[in-house]
C-alpha cells in the first residue's frame, strides 16, 4: 500500500513546481535581471527518486536515497521547450545528470521520470558532473562533462584526475558515449566546452589545462584547441583565449562556462573566474568576446564580474560560489543564463542579446592598477557632472 505521507510530499512539491518566478525588483544594474526563486533545487527531485513509497517496506516514510543538491546545468532550447541537464548530487556525494523540462525559461522545470543513464564505458570513472550542451552544426547535440577518477599514482586519498567526457544525442534520451577527450599537453581537464561550429573544418574545444585536480598550476587560463575526429578526440596544441591575470577575478583560475553565443559582433563567452581570499576561493561569472572567424582571439574583455554571489546565494555546500555551464539565447533575442549558487541550487538571470552585446563591448576594460581605476572613474563622474550641469 502507498504510504499516506507520499501524497503529502507530492502536494508540497506540486506547490513548489507551480510557483511563479518573478523578476527580483530589488536588484537593478541594467545588464541582467535576477529572479526571486531558484529554478531547480533538491526539493525539485521527484519524490519517487528519494523515497520507497511502500508503507510495508518503509513504515516511517524515511528518505532512502537522499538528494543533496541540484546545481550546475547545461541548457538547451529544442522545439520551443527549455531543457536543463542538471548536475544532481546524491546524499552519497556522487553526481549524475537529469533532464528537467519547462515551457518557460524561468519557471516550471520538472525532472523527467528517470535520470540520464549514461553508457558505463569507463570503469575507472567515479563521478560525473557539469555537462555543457552544444548544438553542433554537424547535427548532433554533444554533452561534454567532467569525468573524475581516483588518482592511483598518488597516495593521498582525495587525489583525483579530471578528464573531459563526451556524449552525443539527438533527443536527450538516447546517449552515445564517445572516448574522453585527450589533450596531449595537459595532464588534467575540467570545464571543457565544444564550440558549436567547425573551425577550419575541425571540431574546436575550449579547454582548461590543469596540472592538478584543484590547482591549475601552469595552466594559464581558458585554452582553445582543434581536433579532426570527435569520435576519437585528440587535441595537441592549446592556445590561450581568456587568460588568468594577477589581481583580477581570474587570478586563481578560470574556466569556460556556457557554450559561446554567436552575435554579429563576435562570440560572447560566459565563463567563471576564481580568486583566493582569506575566506577561501570566491567564484564569480564574467564575460568576454572572441572573433567570429578566429574564436580563440579575445576581442572584448569587460572588467570584473558579470554575476557575483549575493545574499542567500553566498551560502551553501561550497559558499561564495556562482558557476555557470549553460545559457539559452532565443530566436527573439532573449538570453537566459543558468547559474548555480554555492554548489547547492540553480538560478536564472535574464537579459537580451542587445543588452549583453552592449555590456561586453562597451564596458571599460580593467586598467589593472588602482590609480588608473580612479582616473577611469573620475572621467565618468566628470562626463556625468557636465551633463547634469547643462
Ligand atoms: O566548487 C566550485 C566549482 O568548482 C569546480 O570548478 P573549477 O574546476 O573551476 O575549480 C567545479 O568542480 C564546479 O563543479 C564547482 O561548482
Amino acid at each position: 500500500m502507498i504510504h499516506a505521507k507520499y501524497y503529502e510530499e507530492v502536494k508540497k512539491q506540486e506547490e513548489l513546481l507551480n510557483k511563479k518566478n518573478n523578476v527580483d525588483a530589488s536588484f537593478y544594474n541594467g545588464i541582467f535581471d535576477r529572479y526571486e526563486n531558484p529554478v531547480l533545487t533538491r526539493d525539485h527531485a521527484p519524490v519517487i527518486w528519494r523515497y520507497d513509497i511502500d508503507e510495508e517496506t518503509n513504515p516511517f516514510f524515511e528518505e532512502r536515497l537522499g538528494i543533496n543538491a541540484v546545481m550546475n546545468s547545461g541548457a538547451i532550447e529544442l522545439n520551443g521547450k527549455y531543457y536543463l541537464v542538471a548536475r544532481v548530487e546524491g546524499a552519497d556525494r556522487k553526481s549524475f545528470f537529469a533532464v528537467a523540462e519547462s515551457d518557460k525559461p524561468t519557471e516550471g522545470f520538472r525532472f523527467w521520470d528517470y535520470p540520464v543513464v549514461l553508457p558505463d564505458t569507463c570503469p575507472e570513472e567515479t563521478n560525473v558532473y557539469d555537462m555543457r550542451l552544444t548544438k553542433h552544426e554537424d547535427g548532433w547535440i554533444y554533452g561534454v562533462f567532467c569525468s573524475e577518477s581516483k588518482d592511483k599514482e598518488n597516495k593521498d586519498l582525495s587525489a583525483a584526475v579530471a578528464a573531459a567526457g563526451i556524449v552525443r544525442t539527438k533527443d536527450l534520451k538516447t546517449w552515445e558515449r564517445l572516448p574522453n577527450l585527450v589533450t596531449l599537453r595537459s595532464p588534467q581537464q575540467r570545464n571543457v566546452v565544444l564550440h558549436p561550429e567547425f573551425v577550419n573544418g575541425k571540431y574546436a574545444f575550449y579547454t582548461r589545462p590543469m596540472d592538478d585536480f584543484i590547482d591549475t598550476g601552469s595552466g594559464g587560463g581558458v585554452g582553445f584547441g582543434l581536433c579532426d575526429d570527435i569520435t576519437n578526440a585528440v587535441v595537441d596544441e592549446e592556445v590561450m583565449t581568456s587568460k588568468r591575470k594577477y589581481h583580477t577575478i581570474t587570478e586563481a583560475k578560470n574556466g569556460a562556462g556556457a557554450v559561446p553565443i554567436k552575435t554579429e559582433k563576435g562570440w560572447i563567452h560566459i565563463a567563471h573566474g576564481v580568486r583566493n581570499t582569506a575566506a577561501g576561493l570566491r567564484y564569480v561569472i564574467y564575460a568576454f568576446a572572441t572573433d567570429l572567424k578566429d574564436p580563440s582571439k579575445v576581442i572584448a574583455e569587460p572588467a570584473g564580474l558579470l554575476i557575483g554571489p549575493r545574499g542567500p546565494e553566498r551560502v551553501g555546500d561550497v559558499s561564495n560560489v556562482v558557476f555557470t555551464n549553460g545559457a539559452i539565447a532565443t530566436d527573439n533575442g532573449e538570453v537566459y543564463i543558468y547559474y548555480a549558487s554555492s554548489d547547492t541550487r540553480l538560478h536564472v538571470a535574464g537579459t537580451t542579446m542587445e543588452r549583453l552585446i552592449d555590456y561586453v563591448f562597451n564596458t571599460p576594460e580593467d586598467p589593472m592598477r588602482s590609480p588608473d581605476c580612479v582616473r577611469q572613474r573620475c572621467e565618468l563622474i566628470e562626463k556625468n557632472k557636465a551633463l547634469l550641469m547643462k
